[in-house]
């Protein structure tokens, strides 16, 4: 079995599955409804059936990269003859979630089964106290410790100051890292490791694929600085590595706004990172900067500007919409056509 599968698991799985009928595997990615997932033997598709698809309430209801789940169709799925299909997602020890932002919006899932949250901030750029602290909220409120990482460590002369202003945001462990020098490598083996699971987050370009490569010798695609790639992210998708000592480690694309749950490689808000940074002021978390009590944007954001911000908001949620159905759409075709009679068995 897959390293972190252990007693409790094995009785999940006996309650989902009495007869042990089904294979228990991980989602390591997901592909507009349908998923990889790692497992004995190794990589395949896995996908749900459009049934299931179309009665998720949403998207917290559907699998998302780190859940185990009991696959019929295992061994046909590896190889290679059509996808393995999803009849159970095991109940989660932790979860990510993404804050839902606007009406037209839902929560997004980001991770589960995760022990420890890494969030990262580079030594050599101003630390965003409101952007870490909203990290530090929604990996407790998921139930996973997060750790504060400063890393590109080598870049500073003294890692203390930075150190001390990751401290003053959460009353968690700190670490000063460096994926060229290979320090706090040991450390970071020492708090996930074997068994464990990790999640790399953090803005675009702070160091989350170095560090993982660093780390398990994966080969994650990184950013070649000589390219002027500024504010592009590397990362595009969130994808779950197994290191050879059985740790596990998921990287994610930078996110420039939690609140937003469209991700992966979305760029454009970076521009109104002034209001991001006064929205942590607000006095709710998601909130719209529109008629909202105790808003802290409106007040203090030039009336233009604001009116650009709210534009791109709605520009968002109706493309929101339109994704999620397009994701639909691609579901239930694909459902259908597997719903056809095999040709064998
Ligand atoms: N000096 C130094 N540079 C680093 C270190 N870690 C990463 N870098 C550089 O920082 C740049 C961005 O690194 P990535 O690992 O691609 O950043 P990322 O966080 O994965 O970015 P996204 O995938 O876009 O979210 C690359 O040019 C790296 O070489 C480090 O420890 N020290
Ligand atoms: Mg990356
Ligand atoms: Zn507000």
């Amino acid at each position: 079995m897959l390293p972190g599968w252990d007693v409790a698991w094995d009785e999940a799985r006996r309650a989902a599955d009495p007869t042990g009928a089904w294979q228990p595997v991980r989602i390591s990615s997901e592909h507009r409804g349908a998923y990889h997932a790692l497992g004995p033997g190794g990589v395949a598709w896995v996908e749900l059936t459009g049934k299931a698809y179309n009665e998720a309430r949403d998207k917290r209801a559907l699998p998302t990269v780190g859940d185990w789940v009991l696959i019929e169709r295992w061994d046909q799925a590896l190889a290679a003859n059509g996808a393995g299909v999803i009849r159970a997602v095991l109940p989660r020890r932790s979860f990510l979630v993404r804050k839902a932002a606007g009406e037209a919006t839902a929560p997004q899932p980001l991770a589960a089964n995760v022990d420890v949250g890494l969030v990262l901030t580079s030594a050599n750029s101003d630390l965003s106290p409101a952007r870490l602290d909203r990290y530090v909220g929604l990996l407790r409120d998921g139930g996973i410790e997060p750790v504060l990482l400063l890393s590109k460590a080598d870049l500073v002369t003294d890692p203390a100051p930075g150190l001390a202003a990751l401290a003053s945001v959460s009353h968690g462990r700190v670490l000063a890292v460096s994926s060229t020098r290979g320090e706090g490598l040991d450390e970071l083996r020492a708090m996930s490791g074997p068994g464990r699971t990790a999640v790399l987050l953090g803005s675009s370009g702070v160091g989350k694929s170095t560090l993982l490569n660093a780390l398990i010798g994966s080969h994650q695609k990184t950013r070649d600085l000589r390219a002027d790639e500024r504010g592009r992210h590397t990362t595009t998708h969130r994808e779950l590595f197994v290191a050879p000592d059985g740790g596990l480690w998921i990287d994610t694309p930078g996110m420039r706004e939690l609140a937003q749950w469209i991700d992966e490689g979305d760029e454009d808000e970076q521009a109104f990172d002034d209001i991001t940074e006064l929205a942590a002021g607000c006095k709710f978390r998601d909130c719209r900067h529109r008629e909202e009590p105790g808003c802290a944007v409106r007040d203090h954001v030039d009336a233009a500007r604001l009116a650009s911000f709210r534009k791109l908001a709605d520009e968002r949620a109706a493309g929101v919409v339109k994704q999620t159905e397009a994701q639909r759409i691609v579901a239930a075709k694909k459902a259908r056509k597997k719903a056809a009679p095999p040709a064998e068995d």
